[in-house]
């Protein structure tokens, strides 16, 4: 097999050997059942880990705990000078975190660095950020008053979050908590366990090196069972997860019963408008990109493009011919546009995805097919597919993990299209292409598309961190990562100040004794 220096990374991130029992060990990081991280790449087993138990979790809950109290009372910068050393760390560890991130998930290489680029970004914001948590100061209706309020940190943040991003959106989260003086205990994708030790690793390190305790940073790993630990803890205010709308519900159930917080980001259906005004090249672009890329796997991925019957033949043509030119092969290899999916069940998804839209009436543009022979030994590399659909079809409602492009076709104006386009339960990315500003102002309008990230003359996937991202209705309507998504992360309290020799009531109440 290639080897595209996975061994050298490995060894950069001090993630070589850590099979339990081998001298470099995790034992720390749990004692229970193993978990064999495969690479979807060559289908090879990277790494065993062992999974946190019960007994794991109480001291690694009691750890973070202890630690809050100490770390809650750094001055806010100081907790931004250290997340700046953290991303220089991940500066320097840029390209073998990037090829981790690679082998362990199977995205390209180029959108592997683009993850860990996505990582520093959201340090840089929240070390410009540790200087502005502010409150507001308001006018007291009484005299010799004084009120405003101020953010506090919140305490314990548990992160749940997925494979197909498996070290960026841990990221977006904790280094927003850190700066609000917040410790997190993080359960990565059980799918992507190596990614989670690797950056736990470097995050620890850093803590260490400046001198703090122990717990600021923290690694669980498991599957559902080791997220319920979390879930289910009142030590845990709040619990950020991103992952499958069937995992939302159940995170958001349990952590609502103790009536705590959560921040969700679930599944998307996005989708991408094509109008008679729309630059078709950038079309092609930018829907390709948002359609294949990832293999289908980001959340913001695009799963529906609903396209004007007047440009519906031109869109379509040049479509089958841009996919005609995707290489689909090892993600290592910068050669290649497309990687493998995550595993063979995603493959299976996949498959009956494609079945499923014939069954409904749908017609395949371009086909898919599971790839086997050499180099796709891992039986999780699949052909990127269209299928021409109506967006009523059961399979078209569906977010599909995958590859899977469906093409619909809308006739009348720009209302028909953001109709079909909001005319799902998802409500993450969306996207129009047009030049005409009618068109895009009714889009970006109250009236326009339901979903927390709308584009024009942009696909829909590939969000920059500066915004807050997260999406309405079944996504969870959780917002994370730039703006002010990190008021979340902070209790708020509102502080009154009597500094006169008085005592009046507010509503002006008398009470007179
Ligand atoms: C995800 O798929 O969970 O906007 C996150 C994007 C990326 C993040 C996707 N910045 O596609």
């Amino acid at each position: 097999a290639l080897d595209f220096g996975i061994e050298k990374a490995l060894k950069a991130l001090g993630v070589e050997d850590v099979n339990p029992g081998s001298s470099t060990g995790m034992e720390h990081f749990g004692s229970g059942e193993e978990i064999a991280s495969v690479s979807p790449v060559d289908g090879a087993t990277i790494a065993r880990v062992r999974a946190t138990t019960q007994e794991d979790y109480r001291r690694v809950a009691e750890t973070a705990a202890s630690a809050f109290t100490s770390w809650r009372l750094v001055p806010a910068p100081q907790r931004g000078e250290i997340v700046r050393q953290f991303s220089d760390r991940l500066r320097e560890l840029k390209e073998p975190l990037g090829k981790l991130v690679s082998y362990e998930m199977g995205k390209s290489y180029q959108e592997g660095l683009g993850e860990v680029q996505e990582m520093i970004d959201i340090c840089d914001f929240a070390v410009g950020l540790s200087r502005q948590l502010h409150g507001l100061t308001m006018h007291s209706e009484r005299p010799g008053h004084r009120m405003y309020e101020q953010y506090h940190p919140l305490g314990v943040v548990g992160i749940i979050s997925a494979f197909n991003f498996p070290v960026a959106v841990w990221a977006w989260n904790t280094a927003l908590a850190w700066v609000c003086g917040d410790v997190c205990i993080w359960k990565p994708s059980e799918k992507t366990p190596l990614c989670g030790i690797a950056c736990q690793k470097i995050a620890a390190e850093v803590f260490h090196r400046n001198g703090m305790p122990e717990g600021i940073t923290c690694l669980i790993n498991g599957d559902y069972r080791v997220g319920e630990m979390l879930t289910g803890d009142t030590g845990v205010p709040l619990v950020s997860a991103t992952g499958s709308i069937r995992m939302g519900k159940i995170v958001a159930q349990a952590v609502a019963a103790r009536l705590g917080r959560s921040l969700l980001e679930l599944g998307g259906n996005n989708a991408i408008i094509v109008t008679p005004d729309a630059d078709i090249k950038m079309t092609v672009i930018g829907a390709v990109f948002g359609a294949v890329g990832t293999c289908g796997q980001r959340c913001t991925s695009t799963r529906r493009l609903i396209v004007h019957e007047d440009v519906y033949d031109e869109v379509k043509s040049a479509l089958k011919q841009a996919y005609g030119q995707l290489r689909i092969g090892n993600p290592l290899d910068e050669e290649n546009h497309v990687g493998p999916l995550i595993d063979r069940e995603a493959v299976d998804m996949y498959r009956k995805a494609l079945e499923q839209v014939v069954a409904e009436g749908g017609e395949i543009l371009v086909p898919g097919g599971v790839l086997d022979g050499p180099g796709y030994e891992s039986g999780c590399y699949v052909k990127p597919a269209i299928a021409e659909a109506e967006n009523h079809f059961e399979i078209v409602q569906e977010e599909t993990f995958a590859p899977v492009l469906y093409l619909i076709r809308y006739s009348g104006d720009v209302h028909d299209a953001i109709a079909l386009q909001n005319g799902v339960k998802q409500g993450l990315s969306s996207a129009i292409m047009t030049t005409n500003l009618r068109e895009s102002e009714a889009f970006l309008s109250a009236a326009g598309s339901d979903c927390g990230i709308a584009n024009v003359n942009i696909g829909t996937s590939g969000a920059e961190i500066g915004g807050a991202f997260g999406g309405e209705k079944e996504t969870g309507g959780g917002r994370e990562s730039g703006s002010d998504a990190w008021k979340i992360y902070m209790r708020r309290q509102t502080n009154t100040i009597n500094y006169s020799d008085n005592l009046p009531l507010a509503q002006g109440i008398r009470f007179d004794l």
